[in-house]
């Protein structure tokens, strides 16, 4: 790492340079308007110069952030509780669980998993969908101890961030052409330790998924008299999701991220506003033709599916809000929350579009009681179980 001290921030500029260009006018009064900063206000915000080196150059000053991951194969009901508390559609257990693979955090060599922490400095349940949060600040480095135990399938794994600055052997990304690049591909079993730099240009919210080889679903199971069960769609189930899109028959890339294998990076620096609540919350995407045990298509949160079993979100009036809002899978997907808006460098808002692999970092002071739904926007992903409760307090 480069000897360099950390830059002083330039404390609100970007915020009074965005808030001019929105509203031509005083940044003194725009600000009286605008409430507390956005995302803009950032290294990497509205008023970054593109140009500039040291957006993308380590800063040094920084602290070692060790974490000791594990990919862990469960079998997984998204839908816990057998039913959409928004449609009243129900499920059976059989219809909606499959062998799921999610990243947990361990103390370290691995010995046992952390617990939950869901502060706003925490790692998150735990639970394995979506993996821990692994935070850090400009200038920090995340050294990821990653482990392979998973026992189900047995596929090779690995960790690829998005956001940080790494080298080759520490993408994670596996590619046919060059097979042996380490890290892309760690067989079950086997370990890797990945470096990751957090530069100027990584403060924000970014996801971190598996990108090891391609692999084959396993055949759905059979019946006794040797025939494989029909899907059986709910009749208010529309056919939305492009199941071809996953591979079909074929091989899959990234099909260990489709199952779960997926968490949230979190960096920030000193314009990063304290939060008294923050939320990490996934939109993804299931194929019943990759998790060959389900017996439809799933748009899930987190890893559950429809209200109830999805996430509920908690928060007490007066608190300051962040949401970390990531999507993968195959899909655009439109995160909106009901009852609330959010600052945007085009104006406020209350949906925004996120394509796979996009992000999204909300931030408010809360002021409505109240049960409100979160949801894709996206009428069928919104029917296949991408809604949620967020439930708001005095
Ligand atoms: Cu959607």
């Amino acid at each position: 790492m480069s000897p360099e001290p950390v830059r002083e921030p330039r404390r609100g500029s970007g915020r009074r340079n965005l808030l001019r260009a929105l509203t031509g006018g005083s940044a003194a009064a725009a600000l009286a308007l605008a409430g507390p900063p956005a995302e803009a206000a950032a290294a990497g915000g509205a008023d970054a110069d593109p140009f500039a080196a040291d957006a993308f150059r380590a800063v040094g000053g920084g602290r070692v952030r060790e974490y000791w991951i594990q990919a862990d194969s469960f079998a997984h009901n998204a839908v816990p509780n057998g039913r959409d508390g928004m449609t009243g559609m129900t499920f059976t257990a059989e219809r909606t669980t499959f062998q799921a693979i999610g990243y947990r955090a361990y103390t370290p060599n691995w010995e046992q998993p952390l617990p939950a922490d869901p502060g706003p400095q925490g790692i998150g349940p735990n639970s394995g969908i979506p993996g821990p949060v692994l935070r850090a600040e400009v200038g920090d480095v995340l050294k990821v101890h990653f482990r392979n135990n998973d026992t189900h399938y047995k596929w090779p794994h690995s960790m690829h961030p998005h956001g940080v600055r790494y080298t080759p052997s520490n993408d994670g990304a596996w590619m046919a052409d060059s097979p042996d690049t380490p890290g892309t591909a760690v067989p079950y079993g086997e370990t890797y330790t990945y470096t990751w730099t957090c530069v100027p240009s990584s403060v924000g919210s970014w996801p971190y998924h598996d990108h090891a080889a391609p692999q084959t679903p396993p055949k759905p199971a059979t019946a006794s008299d040797g025939s494989v069960p029909a899907p059986s769609p709910s009749p208010s189930m529309p056919d939305s999701m492009d199941s071809r899109a996953f591979g079909g028959d074929g091989p899959v890339m990234e099909i260990g991220a489709e199952l779960g294998l997926f968490g949230m990076i979190a960096v920030t620096d000193a314009r990063t506003p304290e939060v008294d609540r923050e939320f990490v919350l996934f939109f993804h995407d299931l194929s019943a033709s990759d998790a060959t045990s389900l017996q439809q298509d799933l748009s899930l949160c987190n890893g559950g599916a429809f209200v109830g079993n999805a996430p509920t979100f908690t928060a007490r009036s007066g608190e300051r809000i962040r949401w970390r809002v990531a999507t993968l899978g195959n899909s655009f997907h439109v995160f909106h929350i009901h009852g609330h808006r959010w600052l945007r460098p085009t104006g406020w808002t209350d949906s925004e579009v996120l394509g796979p692999a996009t992000t999204l970092t909300v931030e408010y002071r809360e002021d409505n009681p109240g049960d409100w739904l979160y949801h894709c926007h996206v009428a069928a992903h919104m029917m296949h179980g991408m809604s949620g409760v967020y439930r708001v307090t005095r």
